[in-house]
């Protein structure tokens, strides 16, 4: 066997092209929750969420450019966001938004924007949940 041309392989199938940036895995969970739910993540860098239960997906709700967040995801599918602008990120499930079905991300350790998150207009259920997200993003925070 060509061990070393299957090495050489492997080592440029893998390798990645921009080292600094990294890559977060979220997926749905069969709980109507993302496996994680509040995420840190530099500048650049990259969200993956994977359908590992049916009947979910990813809306933008808020963000620190509000006239121009990531694009939604369709139900079921894969999706992947890489995050230019520093800033809270809050994001839900279109159909168990009002159960509480969010998510938040920030991007290069930048609460600016956090009040207004604060302030979006939520179920009540939804309101709690993402006062508990809050709690914990500041707290992960310097
Ligand atoms: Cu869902």
């Amino acid at each position: 066997m060509h061990y070393k041309f299957i090495f050489t392989l492997l080592f440029f199938l893998f390798s990645p092209k921009d080292v600094s940036a990294e890559n977060v895995l979220i997926e749905f969970t069969k709980f109507d929750r993302y496996s994680i739910e509040v995420v840190h993540i530099g500048v650049g860098d990259t969200v993956e969420w994977v359908p590992k239960s049916n009947g979910h997906n990813v809306e933008f709700i808020a963000g620190p450019q509000m006239n121009e967040l990531p694009k939604d995801s369709k139900i079921n599918n894969f999706h992947s966001v890489e995050f230019k602008t520093p800033g809270v990120y809050l994001y839900g499930c279109t159909p168990h938004l009002n159960m509480g079905m969010l998510g938040l991300i920030i991007v290069g350790d930048d609460l600016h924007n956090l009040e207004k998150i604060r302030d979006v207009k939520l179920s009540r259920i939804a309101k709690s949940v993402l006062d508990d997200l809050i709690k914990t993003a500041k707290s992960h925070s310097k």
